[in-house]
């Protein structure tokens, strides 16, 4: 591997330390090295907190090594005053002279500032070093700021016959296409998604309770689509425990039911693209991700639309024969990984 790899490689794995915790920040590792050796190091670690240049340049205990130094950083050096001072203008400062950067930073005060400072105050700049991988670790923050929307990942079971649900469901008893450890991977996922969206008829048939239980860690914000608020007042997702947004196209004469706190009722045009008006009010609402869990037209609405990222798709082996039909992918979306051999495949939608 080359020298910039390997050192934005450390980059990218002190960054991962602070993972579930830096939201609505990204994730930033940062390293610097004088004489090929890593003399400092840091990483982002909360929103709020000095950003990964800060604590790397702080890390470093022989100060004067700093001019001749290199600073490695996984994403574009802020210029900006936000929560904290602009991390270019503590680079400048330290008189280091080289930066070596990932990928520019996507947010809108930033947006190539942060590099044009360096330049213009004599830094040797290098842009670009594992730049895929440098998005890939923040592809929800990237996606956010780039498109004004979430990252937005599918998720369903099919059968090995392709149906996500059989033909008569007569005795109501839940089908298991998967098995517990995949339920309890999908609580992982929920545990690392900023909001978590289903449709009426998934809401109305499966009363889901939508939160993290087989799994540590916090609840997705719940979002349901309910165009004519037909989802029984009684349900989970109205019991007030995790923020839940219902997107109808009815907000007059809201329920009292929905007349909770954590209840946020918005109002779209249903008849418009739904899935674009949807990414709308979860952008409004800050939310950088979303995973969809159903059912078949939510999923094929978005997938319709173009609106999609990632499709996490379980395929168990029992054999429906018929029934409702798993969703089908359009575009291009090349199979990225394969786990478990045959049960789970993750697709990429390549923009
Ligand atoms: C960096 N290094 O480690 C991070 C950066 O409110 P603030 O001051 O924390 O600024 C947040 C913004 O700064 C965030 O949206 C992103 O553009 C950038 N994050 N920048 O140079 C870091 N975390
Ligand atoms: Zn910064």
């Amino acid at each position: 591997m080359k020298k910039h790899e390997f050192y934005l490689q450390r980059c990218i794995q002190l960054a991962k330390n602070a993972t579930g915790n830096t939201y609505p920040n990204p994730l930033v590792g940062s390293v610097i090295v004088y004489q090929d050796q890593i003399i400092g190091e840091g990483w982002h670690q909360k929103a709020g907190e000095p950003h990964a240049e800060v604590n790397a340049v702080n890390s470093v205990k022989d100060k004067s090594l700093l001019k001749k130094a290199t600073i490695y950083v996984s994403l574009e050096p802020c210029s900006h005053f936000g929560k904290t001072p602009p991390c270019s203008d503590l680079i400048i400062a330290n008189k280091i002279k080289r930066v070596v950067i990932g990928t520019m930073d996507p947010f809108a005060k930033v947006q190539g500032r942060g590099i044009q400072k360096l330049i213009s105050a004599g830094c040797d700049v290098v842009l670009g070093v594992l730049e895929e991988d440098c998005k890939e670790l923040n592809k929800r923050f990237f996606t956010f700021h780039k498109h004004q929307r979430p990252y937005i990942i599918l998720k369903w079971a099919q059968s090995k016959d392709g149906f996500i649900a059989p033909a008569t469901q007569e005795n109501r008893e839940p089908v298991w296409i998967t098995n517990s450890h995949s339920k309890q991977l999908v609580h992982k996922w929920r545990s690392e998604e900023q909001s978590i969206l289903v449709g009426t008829q998934t809401a109305v048939k499966d009363n889901p309770k939508l939160n993290t239980r087989l799994w540590e860690g916090k609840s997705p914000v719940r979002v349901v689509l309910d165009r004519n608020l037909r989802i029984p007042q009684d349900s989970h997702l109205f019991d007030n425990t995790i923020k839940t947004i219902v997107i109808t196209d009815l907000k007059t004469d809201i329920p009292p039911a929905l007349k909770k706190e954590n209840i946020y009722v918005e109002e779209v045009d249903f008849s418009l693209n739904l899935a674009k008006e949807v990414c709308k009010i979860l952008y409004q609402h800050e939310l950088q991700s979303v995973i969809i869990e159903g059912g078949k037209q939510t999923l094929q609405t978005f997938i319709d639309a173009n609106l999609w990222d990632e499709a996490r798709v379980f395929t168990g082996d029992c054999l429906f024969k018929n029934g409702i039909k798993a969703p089908s992918l359009v575009g291009e979306h090349p199979q990225k990984e394969k786990v478990n051999t045959d049960l789970l495949e993750i697709y990429k939608n390549k923009k």
